[in-house]
């Protein structure tokens, strides 16, 4: 079920009284994997209060958590064919259809969090952004991600010789498959909601995410060594499907697009208070946090950049986030 415009001519007439059912004539459908309460899941709720208020009650959003609606990949698919209004993913489902996204997602591309701010706050985000419309999608705005890094359920991981012979699943994303291979281990693309089970099975000895994701989905549960190689600062996008934005008016456009982008703020409080707790969360429950030398992990990235830094375009990009300081 898509964008529903709703009649604010619904109306009760209940012992003479007229009551109007709703005034609220578009609902958004927003889907994200993460549970509520998560800093994600938080701010497009934010950004669904902003949108209510200035639009005085007429455009509202439905946040979908937990992947209610499907699991990243396939939400991604739907968002595209207009089926889901708004998604809220990371770029590396992207990968392998939007050449552009390859870009913020190469390991080690940022130097730090507020790089990659810096980056994203910029004319390269603008140029990012707009490489999503001919796919079915209108890019509103990039939420953070903190740096995702390795963890194991047997073997911890406390130099790059520990990666040998170790299974990690990786988002489906050619790219993170070629990454870990790099790295020395073995990788398989899966959805995150199997993550757990197939840890806890082993049918894979560990993934890679933030401490967020890392404690939310509970894999510290069945993987408690968390080594801190922080080998991606992959942002976020929030996105609205081209099928819906193109039946909104200019000025509902415009709400939308200012509600997105007043909402960044917000989840970049939240995501750092989070990351902060996240850490202190799974030290609780028994996690070992691995301080590692990044060095050979950094090294060891240069042919992932030689594939997928595949044309002048993409090695400009690559270039201009370089030279942000
Ligand atoms: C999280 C990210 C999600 C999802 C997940 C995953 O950090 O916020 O959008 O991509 O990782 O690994 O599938």
């Amino acid at each position: 079920m898509n964008m529903i415009f709703r009649l604010s001519a619904s109306v009760a007439v209940i012992a003479g009284l007229t009551l109007s059912a709703s005034a609220q004539e578009i609902v958004l459908r927003s889907s994200d994997t993460h549970p509520d309460g998560y800093p994600t899941v938080e701010a497009v709720r934010h950004m669904g209060e902003l949108l209510m208020e200035r639009s005085h009650g007429r455009i509202g959003i439905e946040v979908y958590h937990s992947s209610q609606l499907g699991e990243e990949a396939d939400a991604i698919e739907q968002t595209r064919l207009g089926v889901i209004d708004v998604i809220r993913a990371s770029f590396g489902p992207f990968n392998n259809i939007i050449p552009e996204t390859k870009v913020p997602s190469l390991p080690y591309i940022f130097r730090s969090t507020d790089h990659m701010r810096s980056v994203v706050d910029g004319d390269v985000g603008a140029d990012i952004l707009a490489a999503f419309e001919p796919h079915g999608l209108i890019g509103l705005a990039f939420y953070d991600a903190g740096a995702r890094s390795f963890y194991t359920g047997n073997t911890p991981v406390r130099s790059i010789e520990d990666m040998a012979g170790q299974k990690f699943r990786v988002m489906q994303s050619d790219l993170f498959v070629d990454m870990v291979v790099a790295l020395g281990a073995d990788a398989v693309p899966m959805p995150y909601g199997e993550v757990y089970s197939a840890i806890q099975t082993g049918v894979i000895d560990g993934a890679e995410n933030n401490p967020p994701s890392y404690e939310s989905s509970a894999h510290v549960e069945v993987a408690g060594y968390y080594t801190l190689d922080e080998h991606l600062i992959v942002p976020e996008i929030l996105a609205i499907s081209k099928s819906t934005w193109d039946r909104l008016s200019p000025e509902d456009q415009a709400l939308i697009q200012q509600a997105a982008t007043d909402s960044v703020a917000y989840q970049r409080e939240l995501w750092d208070a989070a990351e902060a707790a996240a850490l202190e969360t799974v030290v609780a429950n028994g996690a070992e946090i691995i301080e590692i030398d990044k060095q050979p992990f950094i090294d060891a990235m240069a042919p992932v950049y030689e594939r997928y830094v595949d044309t002048p375009e993409l090695q400009d990009l690559v270039a201009r986030i370089q030279a942000v300081e």
